[in-house]
């Protein structure tokens, strides 16, 4: 009796310290909990009775570290590793070329279906004895394997009958850190940069094998250490050494090294008078450096190129094109069997056409003649990472070249990394367009996944929002959006809904009334994003330089381009960019279905009305609002909608750790603020056009605009340094 009474009360003590407990997200979604589930739990630990793990290759080392780390945190006991004679109920981790005529046997016909990193999770019989396997052709897969395995126990799966074949569909699947040498990180807001170039190459930061982890747990093998707006010194022996260190610690875990590669190097670093890429004394120092980082280096991944954009040299300053930069580079890589990811974001102060069309103008007429270990990397959209854009015409255009999908995880017009706005509903929005290149059906998705055009190189680069803040991203939902990347680069098919429901158990909790609400909260954010900042297709209507908060009046930038009214055009008759035949045409980049479709205001969706259409203030929208009501109304969707998230937000107290919670709450709270300062600033500057009263139902500003006008930020995060 007493026992009993001992007994219960030792439970509520540890359900109160649960509650109270604080994390600070450093363990992201690898934080495996205990199985508080008594029947699973037997499950478990019934069917993982032995581990056989065979080889012991650098991977297969931090494979056997990654299992009993997770094992022993979610059974709360260590499985005993053993020989596979006469045992049953093992767990048997190996390269398939270690495993034993019998077992391969069971798996042979899966194997044949894998690609390189793909991996098999089976349950198999042998005999009376039952048994898992894990296993793959390659040293890395097992990795990817054991992460997915383990993932399945910490979402509480079962795992009695798996049957489990899964291969990457894209080969390259990476970061793109904006990082600066001294440790800034341009549009970062997480933090300084992770990669301590000062202390490197001797101290290795655990954070490295910490930051190796997490990426090889969602299938990331590639990261481009340094900022598109390169640095050569990163080129020179000194710096070589200390990248060489991080490669050496990522290896293990199949990541690969990849550097930015100013053209400008054999000039700045080099002591020769000129980066043309025809003239043979810079090919020779380029195949010179790259030998010298292979030597280092030997799986180095390759260079990733910012060339004649916004300011970066590149080969039109000596009269050269793109496609001879790239080939200049691909040429060096190529015995070594590097590639170059070379930017396609370019637009030109020169250039007096609308800005969405200028990278496919330069771009299409080069299909086919690129290297082919040269991929195209290209934004999602046309502009520049707005809060939602159309899917970017190059895409499917290119049928002989391969073009690799970029994407930013960091939030420049998304909120920083103070607002929750979940970026793989994005990600799926882009992805699962249609291009019609091919027909229907033709979505971007089967562009970047080589299927569309029989591509053989295909990729995915996402812009990183990590940095050293104690939880890698700043805002604790902002570990979704790096996990979701991670996830969409190795499957672009997968649904945002699914990896939200895989993140939340993954991180926070698999109890059923915590997941509803969250994973709706988190489903429907980046929709609110767009109503608060920029509804119905308006974009690129931030204030100057860092991007922060709104400034839709903004209009005396030295380029027309980086001015919002380039963008909005709003005047006394109406809103909205024209990009039908009555204006820059744009339309004409993209396939005649979806011409036809964003070109006629009947069919054209309301979400990207003004992306394509200017149109008067008094302009009828569907649902029969003006579209000054309209835009009011979307508007004020977003604020209402970023209150509900905090009050539902609030009601999940009781089942998650106090420290997370309170930190999220908190951020909720300066993200309805700032809706409200967006929907107050945009409206009354717009106004100031329409002419027009506010609708009922708009809540007022209570604020003036010259108030709003007035705000100024110079301490904003993210900004590039200028030295
Ligand atoms: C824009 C950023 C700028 C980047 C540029 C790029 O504002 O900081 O350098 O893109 O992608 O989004 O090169």
């Amino acid at each position: 009796m007493k026992q009993k009474k001992y007994l219960l009360l030792f439970i509520a003590f540890l359900q109160l310290s649960f509650f109270t407990y604080a994390s600070n997200g450093y363990d992201l979604w690898l934080g495996y909990r205990q199985i508080e589930n008594e029947n699973l739990l037997n499950e478990y630990v019934n069917t993982l009775s032995y581990i056989h793990l065979e080889g012991d290759s650098e991977t297969l080392k931090v494979t056997k570290k990654e299992l009993i780390k997770g094992l022993m945190a979610m059974l709360g006991k260590n499985v005993p590793f053993k020989n596979l004679e006469n045992s049953t109920n093992s767990l048997i981790v190996a390269n398939s070329k270690k495993l034993s005529s019998s077992i391969l046997e069971k798996v042979n016909d899966d194997l044949k279906e894998l690609n390189k990193d793909g991996f098999i999770i089976k349950t198999i019989r042998i005999g009376k004895n039952k048994h898992t396997v894990i296993t793959s052709n390659d040293d890395v897969g097992v990795l990817y394997g054991v992460f997915n395995f383990l993932r399945l126990m910490q979402q509480n799966k079962s795992i009695t009958n798996l049957s489990i074949v899964d291969s990457p569909k894209l080969d390259v699947r990476m970061l793109n850190h904006w990082d600066n040498m001294d440790r800034t990180v341009e549009r970062g807001f997480a933090g300084f940069s992770l990669w301590n170039w000062h202390t490197l190459p001797d101290y290795i930061d655990q954070r490295y094998i910490d930051y190796a982890r997490a990426n090889a747990s969602i299938g990331i093998n590639g990261t481009a250490l340094t900022n598109v707006n390169a640095n050569a010194l990163v080129l020179t022996p000194h710096y070589l050494e200390k990248v060489k260190a991080l490669a050496d610690v990522f290896r293990p875990y199949g990541i690969k090294v990849y550097l930015t590669a100013r053209f400008s190097a054999p000039i700045e670093i080099g002591g020769l008078d000129t980066a043309d890429p025809l003239n043979a004394d810079v090919q020779e120092w380029w195949n010179n450096k790259t030998k010298e980082i292979y030597d280092l280096i030997p799986d180095f991944g390759g260079f990733l190129v910012k060339a004649n954009s916004e300011g970066q040299p590149g080969p039109q300053n000596y009269n050269r094109n793109h496609v001879d930069g790239a080939n200049m580079m691909a040429k060096s890589l190529a015995p070594y069997k590097g590639i170059v990811m070379w930017r396609a974001f370019v637009y030109s102060e020169h250039d007096s056409t609308d800005r969405a069309k200028q990278a496919y103008s330069e771009f299409v007429p080069y299909d086919g003649q690129f290297l082919d270990n040269v991929i195209v990397q290209v934004k999602n959209g046309a502009i520049d990472f707005q809060p939602r854009e159309p899917f970017h015409p190059m895409f499917g255009a290119m049928p002989k070249t391969p073009l690799m999908m970029e994407f930013q995880i960091t939030k420049e017009y998304l909120g920083f990394a103070t607002h929750l706005a979940f970026l793989p509903k994005l990600y799926e929005e882009v992805l699962s367009a249609d291009t019609y290149r091919k027909g229907k059906g033709s979505t971007v998705a089967k562009v970047i996944d080589g299927s569309l055009h029989n591509k053989k190189l295909t990729g995915m680069a996402g812009v990183s929002n990590i940095g050293n803040d104690i939880n890698w991203t700043g805002h604790p939902f902002g570990q979704a959006d790096w996990y979701g990347f991670g996830r969409l680069a190795w499957n672009p098919h997968l649904s945002a809904e699914s990896i939200a429901d895989e993140w939340i158990r993954s991180t926070f909790s698999n109890d059923e009334k915590f997941i509803g609400p969250v994973k709706k909260m988190m489903l429907e954010s980046r929709e609110m994003v767009v109503n608060y900042m920029n509804p119905l297709g308006l974009h690129h209507i931030f204030d100057t330089g860092h991007h922060y908060g709104p400034g839709p009046w903004v209009g005396n930038l030295s380029r027309p381009e980086w001015n919002p009214v380039y963008y909005h055009k709003a005047d006394e008759n109406g809103i909205g960019f024209d990009r039908t035949e009555t204006g820059s045409n744009a339309l004409e980049q993209y396939a005649p279905e979806l011409a036809a479709m964003w070109g006629n205001l009947d069919t054209c969706p309301e979400i990207d009305l003004l992306w394509f259409h200017h149109l008067a203030w008094d302009y009828t929208l569907k649902d029969g609002n003006t579209l000054w009501d309209g835009m009011a109304l979307k508007y004020q969707k977003g604020v209402d909608d970023v209150q509900n998230m905090v009050t539902t937000w609030e009601a999940m107290k009781p089942y998650i750790d106090s420290q997370r919670h309170n930190q999220v709450s908190m951020l909720l709270k300066i993200q309805l603020k700032e809706a409200k300062w967006w929907r107050n600033a945009c409206m009354l500057y717009f106004q100031t056009f329409s002419k027009m009263d506010f609708p009922e139902g708009m809540e007022k500003p209570d604020k003036t605009l010259e108030h709003y006008k007035s705000l100024k930020f110079p301490f904003a995060p993210g900004i590039r340094p200028r030295w």
